[in-house]
């Protein structure tokens, strides 16, 4: 029996004020597991006003409380963090021994890095020679909006309402229509940890209908969006005509570069391990693997191996990959497969949809997916895919290696296995990613920046950036 979720507006969780509702469904059984309202410009209305209404008390509040209050939500994540895990691999399909490792942990850890961030803060002052003392005020910047995608629901959301909120701005969030589940639970979560109403407010609904008032609304004063390119360049558009703040944290074709000299197994390990993650949904994911040409034959087999000894199944089970996050999605992914074999492909393993039986047999369950023998420039080795699929291309030297790497349209992040130190350290100056990982992937330090290079994004989130994105830096000057 689907449940009902519903929008939170100034501290009173209700449907759509139109009345009308859309599906949320269960990637992995195909099944409707909630209605979701289907909200539009008057929601947004209410929230934005609801949230410019409770600017000020929150604002005024100590930061010590503020961040006191985050804690308490972190432990209310805590509390529920089977329950969230469950809601989360329903929603996107995901193995719930991911969704439990990372999503839920990592929602925690935001909460509690931003309460301390913020209680640590400390403002500078510059001293003009004894004449004028230079310091620094931090201000909230207003009703920031959030909007999120559906790869990691609620770590998303987290990494955008948590600091958000310890600077004092009200929020507007507006989750994925497609996983809406665990944005709902955090909306009940934060009002139980007794965030005053208005402080945050969740509108569901469809990116335009919800997302695009939502930016384009004259009382919103930033826009933090994670998603697609194509959609971020809509929403960069609807902000500037009032040049608010914008941060963009989009898409990636992201290498990974794996030279002679490195550890042969611990490369395969990762090379695997990041183009595969989350079904390869995780804007980091190294869909490129570049391969130098002396270990490139059984480096690649070495990479099929393994990518074949991985189990696609239930999210419940103990498994490698689970549903992709919906059919709709699904069929994007096998036109990739079918673009590149007409592109001179050659599918080395996966390739094909995963048949379960029922209740999974309608499930969008895709076989992880390595393509040889394409030319870095044609459209697979250039798109992102955002699926279980990784092309490898063979490399002679550094500069070549480069030159692939750096040939896309996007500049996220990168991995480079290596043992030569000095190669490292020139590798990585040189890659244009806004994050390079040496001899590993996905290693997240919070207080690091996050952000892309090129179309892979505008601005960087993470740590003292994020505070600083959330916030309004000013200058006082005072005359001695
Ligand atoms: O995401 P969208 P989609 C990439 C990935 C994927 C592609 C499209 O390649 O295949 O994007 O995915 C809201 N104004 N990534 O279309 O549209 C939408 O409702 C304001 C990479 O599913 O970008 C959702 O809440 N908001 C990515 C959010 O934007 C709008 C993660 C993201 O959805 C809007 C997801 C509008 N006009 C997809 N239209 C990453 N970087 O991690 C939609 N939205």
């Amino acid at each position: 029996m689907p449940i009902d979720l519903h929008n939170l507006i100034d501290g009173r969780f209700a449907p759509a004020l139109s009345g009308g509702w859309l599906e949320d469904v269960d990637p992995a059984r195909d099944e409707v597991v909630a209605r979701v309202p289907r909200s539009g410009a008057a929601d947004v209305e209410a929230a934005v006003q609801a949230a410019r209404a409770a600017g000020p008390g929150w604002a005024a509040t100590p930061v010590a409380e503020r961040a006191s209050l985050l804690e308490e939500v972190a432990r209310g994540i805590e509390r529920r963090a089977e329950e969230l895990a469950r809601l989360e691999s329903q929603d996107t399909g995901k193995p719930l021994s991911l969704a439990r490792a990372m999503d839920v942990p990592r929602a925690v850890s935001n909460f509690r890095f931003f309460a301390g961030a913020a209680r640590h803060q400390q403002a500078g002052f510059q001293d003009m020679d004894g004449k004028a003392l230079n310091y620094m005020l931090r201000s909230p910047v207003g009703v920031c909006a959030l909007i999120t995608p559906w790869n990691l629901p609620l770590y998303l959301l987290s990494w955008k309402v948590a600091p958000a909120l310890a600077m004092g701005n009200t929020v507007v969030a507006k989750p994925s229509e497609l996983t809406p589940q665990t944005a709902s639970a955090l909306a009940e979560i934060l009002t139980e940890a007794g965030l005053p109403p208005g402080v945050f407010n969740l509108v569901h609904g469809l990116g335009p209908e919800v997302g695009e008032p939502l930016v384009s609304h004259p009382l919103v004063s930033a826009v933090s969006f994670t998603g697609g390119t194509a959609t971020g360049r809509r929403v960069a558009a609807a902000a500037a005509p009032a040049f608010k703040k914008l941060s963009l944290e989009l898409g990636g074709k992201n290498p990974t570069l794996v030279f002679a000299d490195a550890d042969f197994e611990a490369a395969v390990t990762g090379a695997v391990r990041a183009a595969f993650t989350n079904q390869g949904q995780v804007c980091l994911c190294g869909s490129r693997l570049l391969v130098q040409r002396e270990i490139y034959r059984p480096f690649v087999e070495a990479v099929v191996a393994r990518v074949n000894a991985m189990r696609v199944g239930p999210p419940e089970l103990e498994v490698d990959l689970g549903a992709l996050s919906s059919r709709a999605h699904l069929e994007k992914v096998e036109q990739y497969v079918t673009l590149a074999q007409e592109e001179g492909g050659t599918v080395l393993c996966g390739g094909r949809r995963v048949t379960l039986p029922a209740p999974f047999d309608r499930g969008a369950f895709y076989a992880p997916t390595v393509i040889d023998g394409l030319s870095p420039s044609c459209r697979t080795s250039q798109e992102e895919i955002f699926g279980p699929v990784l092309t490898v291309h063979p490399f002679e030297d550094e500069e070549e290696a480069l030159s692939i790497a750096n040939g896309v349209r996007y500049g996220l992040s990168a991995s480079v296995w290596t043992r030569d130190l000095s190669r490292a350290h020139r590798v990585a100056a040189r890659l244009q990613t806004g994050m390079v990982w040496v001899n590993t992937w996905l290693l997240r330090d919070l207080r690091v920046p996050f952000g892309g290079m090129k179309e892979s994004g505008v601005g960087r989130e993470g740590g003292a950036w994020s505070l600083e994105f959330f916030s309004e830096a000013r200058n006082v000057c005072v005359s001695l």
